[in-house]
């Protein structure tokens, strides 16, 4: 146990060296905070470190996927082409880290697996999986909504003799496909970025599909000079404008102007296919200002999608399967591809519905489905992960009263922003669940949360407030909150890692905030400006920091 061992002391141990959690290592050392960063990689990035297989690249604009704090940052960086592919979003955490000599703060290879409250003195001890204990006034949990990789239990996985991968611990040396039969189990965002990669170097390529997903071109291309130009030039006014928009993105059209109705169904179909051009799946989906809402509405799009999808491949019973036809568009995150639908033309391809005939065990040779022996020589795994709150869990938080987060979540996460849960004093996570992190442009949120977080703390040192947290009845209020806004949408309907859906036993609750970045961001900030109404708030006669 972590009370063993020789505890090191610090202000703040922020957990997770990806975006977040490096931007809060930066702030607290401007503020001369004694704080550590652990970090179980061996490397920054946190994402865009794990997540190394071909294709992984971010489905928003570099231009705005990117840190704003630092104007000459951002000023100094550029990137090769619209949307980063994951080696050159890493060394971009890479020039971060250097840049601003975060290493030195960092510890890597150190994986946090206990987190508990001490009552006596109001700090938390964290413990690590390499046997070091740490004891600080405040925890920033940076760890991420997709950490925790999924794996589905299937009986017979020891007897498998080839190769295995799951996409978000792929190898630092790369994986060689050449000449192999490679199977692909998954077709969300990840399946569907791997699989022109994985087909243009397998021998044969079988893709393993339960649920079709709705993806659109990228488009990507090199970035154009005169619109990094403009970008930079801008950016200040830019990143401002940002933050009161829905997704914290800028559209590059006009997007959520009318209803699908007011248009003909000519004139509605130009409509579509424009979007469809406009190289952003996120305004793809907010062309219109019903079909988020209205069922109809949104048939109409996810029809589009469909002919888009007949139109691209060939055969058509393959197209057929590859057309999502049992939840809304936009119910999940739309995916965005280069070349998805192309490579089922290719003869090395082939596609399997695992829907109507699940896997059912891995054999010595590859996998059995319920109708069929599949021989593989490698099989991956794009299966997605424990979303949201699995990377909390598997840190073992114990709070007050030695109650454990896994019980007190038991039946679904609770928290009030998806910043501070109760009974857990001082204890802040960034992209926690219940705020609307991966609806959004994740890098700048959480650049907002850190600063709501350390304004926070500021106040509790200004205040002497030795433990702070949220209450049950706040909880509530958010729970309510988030119910009410999601009940206006598709998510809730869909099954998906949105939802939990994805890891049997899993609680069914919507795991996000569907309001929209400003009408969260105006509670965050009403709390903080009224001084934390409703919050525990407890003095102790000495300060623990100083
Ligand atoms: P996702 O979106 O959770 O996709 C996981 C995929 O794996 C999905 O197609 C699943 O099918 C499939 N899956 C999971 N378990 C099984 C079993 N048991 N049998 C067959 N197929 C299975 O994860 P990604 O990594 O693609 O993307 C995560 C996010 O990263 C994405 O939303 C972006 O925000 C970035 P299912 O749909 O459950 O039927």
């Amino acid at each position: 146990p972590a009370d063993d061992r020789t505890p090191q002391r610090f202000d703040v141990v922020v957990i997770g060296a990806g975006f977040s959690g490096m931007y809060a290592l930066h702030r607290l050392r401007r503020q001369g905070r004694r704080v550590v960063c652990l970090e179980a990689g061996d490397g920054v990035g946190g994402t865009w470190y794990w997540n190394r297989y071909p294709g992984a690249r971010v489905d928003i604009e570099s231009m705005q996927y990117s840190y704003s704090f630092d104007e000459a940052l951002q000023q100094e960086w550029s990137w090769s082409e619209h949307f980063a592919p994951q080696p050159e979003l890493e060394a971009y955490a890479n020039h971060v880290a250097d840049r601003f000599g975060l290493r030195e703060d960092i510890r890597f290879g150190t994986r946090v697996d206990e987190l508990t409250f001490d009552e006596t003195a109001d700090e938390w001890r964290v413990g690590t999986a390499s046997g070091e204990c740490f004891v600080a006034a405040y925890v920033i949990a940076a760890t991420g909504s997709l950490d925790v990789s999924h794996v589905p239990d299937w009986p017979g996985s020891e007897r498998y003799q080839g190769e295995t991968y799951h996409t978000s611990r792929w190898p630092k040396e790369g994986v060689d496909f050449a000449g192999k039969r490679v199977g692909l189990i998954g077709t969300g965002s990840t399946g569907i970025q791997l699989t022109p990669e994985l087909a243009a170097s397998a021998g044969h390529l079988t893709v393993f599909q339960r649920t079709p997903n709705f993806s659109l071109p990228s488009f990507n291309r090199e970035l154009d000079p005169e619109y990094e130009r403009d970008w930079k030039e801008h950016y200040a006014q830019r990143r401002k404008e940002v933050l009161a928009t829905h997704g914290v993105v800028l559209m590059s059209n006009a997007s959520e102007q009318r209803s699908i109705f007011d248009y003909t169904e000519a004139e509605r179909e130009g409509v579509m296919e424009r979007a469809w051009n406009a190289r952003n799946g996120l305004e793809f989906i907010r062309t219109f200002t019903d079909t988020s809402s209205d069922p109809e509405a949104n048939a109409i799009l996810a029809e589009f999608v469909r002919n888009k999808i007949r139109g691209i491949v060939h055969d058509p019973e393959t197209a057929e399967l590859l057309c999502p036809k049992t939840y809304p568009i936009g119910g999940k995150r739309i995916c965005v591809d280069s070349g998805y639908y192309q490579t089922f033309n290719r003869d090395n391809v082939s596609l399997v519905d695992v829907r109507s005939h699940p896997i059912v065990e891995m054999t010595e040779q590859g996998l059995r489905t319920s109708d069929a022996e599949h021989e593989l020589d490698m099989i991956v795994f794009a299966t997605g992960f424990d979303a949201m709150t699995g990377s909390m869990l598997k840190m073992n938080p114990t709070g007050v009263g030695g109650v454990r987060l896994a019980d007190r979540w038991a039946d679904g996460p609770r928290t009030v922003f998806g910043l501070t849960t109760a009974g857990f004093p001082n204890l802040f996570m960034v992209h926690g669940p219940g705020s609307p992190s991966v609806l959004a442009q994740m890098i700048t949120v959480g650049e907002w949360q850190v600063d709501w977080i350390l304004r926070t703390i500021d106040f509790l040192q200004e205040n002497q407030i030795s433990r702070f947290g949220t209450t049950t009845e706040l909880e509530d209020e958010w729970a309510a909150e988030v119910e009410a806004v999601a009940a206006r949408t598709m998510h809730a309907r869909t099954d998906s890692w949105y939802v939990g859906a994805n890891i049997p036993g899993k609680p069914r609750v919507l795991l996000m905030y569907v309001g929209g970045f400003q009408r969260y961001s105006d509670r965050c900030t009403r709390a903080a400006d009224e001084g934390y109404v409703g919050y525990v708030a407890q003095k102790r006669l000495t300060p623990s920091i100083t």
